[in-house]
């Protein structure tokens, strides 16, 4: 009985540590760039909040950006233009 408790808590514990690494993972880390200058250096096309905003940003002529929400949102400044693209080039 003692053991078959021991082992769901370990199993749980594994999945929360699992997801602990997920949410901080540095793919899914919000990175905050100074400009699109250093945006650049990672994503050539800037990020988009959505693959419909990517999508518009290829049907003006640019690149297709990143779909990274969560980097966007970190630099929803550098969308000037409010067109759910940070950086289109
Ligand atoms: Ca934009």
């Amino acid at each position: 009985m003692n053991k078959t408790r021991l082992t769901a808590a370990s199993v749980l514990a594994a999945v929360t540590a699992t997801l602990a690494v997920g949410v901080t993972a540095p793919a899914d880390a919000a990175t905050k760039f100074a400009n699109c200058t250093a945006m650049h250096k990672v994503y050539k096309h800037g990020v988009a909040k959505s693959s419909t905003a990517a999508a518009k940003q290829v049907r003006q002529g640019y690149g297709r950006p990143a779909v990274k929400p969560k980097v966007y949102w970190a630099n929803v400044k550098s969308d000037r233009d409010k067109d759910g693209t940070a950086c289109e080039a």
